[in-house]
């Protein structure tokens, strides 16, 4: 609701209360990283900012929270930019991360992934050189592998993991990325384009 309106139907007292407990796209604490490009984006680690230290949500839920912080959960667009991702990671001993990453459930491993956030597609993930995909994972198959949909493989449920999460070494693989079921609850990267 815009001040005006706010004002018109709320009256002014009332109104500064909504507004200030409307937090949006400010108070969250965010870092800023630039690029090789020269390109500055900011970003918010879910452990590392108050409000949002011990929360584990799914892909959707964490990505409404970046919503309401004017942001979206993060795209990956340069090696820095990954490595940036990465180092926070490391430092704070996160287990896993839920980005931005996503494939339509039902199209295909190689060719479907996009960044929701910015739109980019992710090149396709039988290139090796196309992103930061493990080379393993639950059923000792490189990613993605859609493990969670795969009859017959370790940890079959029925859901199709069309989410893009980093693990941290889960696999003795460092931290790399690996598609995820989208149910799964995890702390999140949120990025401003
Ligand atoms: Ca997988």
């Amino acid at each position: 609701m815009n001040k005006t309106l706010c004002s018109l139907f709320l009256g002014a007292a009332l109104c500064s209360l909504v507004s200030s407990q409307s937090t949006s796209c400010r108070g969250a604490r965010t870092t800023q990283f630039r690029d090789n490009r020269g390109v500055s984006h900011n970003y918010l680690f879910s452990w590392e900012n108050g409000p949002t230290s011990n929360l584990n949500l799914d892909w959707d839920g964490a990505q409404k929270i970046c919503r309401e912080h004017c942001m979206d959960l993060v795209s990956i667009e340069t090696g820095g930019e990954n490595d940036f991702i990465k180092q926070r990671i490391a430092s704070g001993a996160v287990k896993y991360i839920w980005t931005s990453g996503r494939r339509n459930p039902g199209f295909d491993l190689v060719n479907s992934w996009y960044w929701a956030g910015s739109g980019a597609r992710i090149g396709p993930t039988n290139n090796r050189a196309n992103g930061d995909w493990s080379h393993t994972g639950g059923a000792k198959k490189p990613q993605p592998d859609n493990r969670e949909n795969t009859p017959g493989d370790f940890g079959y449920r029925g859901y199709e993991e069309h989410c893009l999460s980093f693990l941290n070494n889960f696999y003795q693989d460092g931290i790399r990325w690996h598609d995820v079921a989208c149910y799964h609850t995890k702390p999140f990267v949120c990025e401003s384009q």
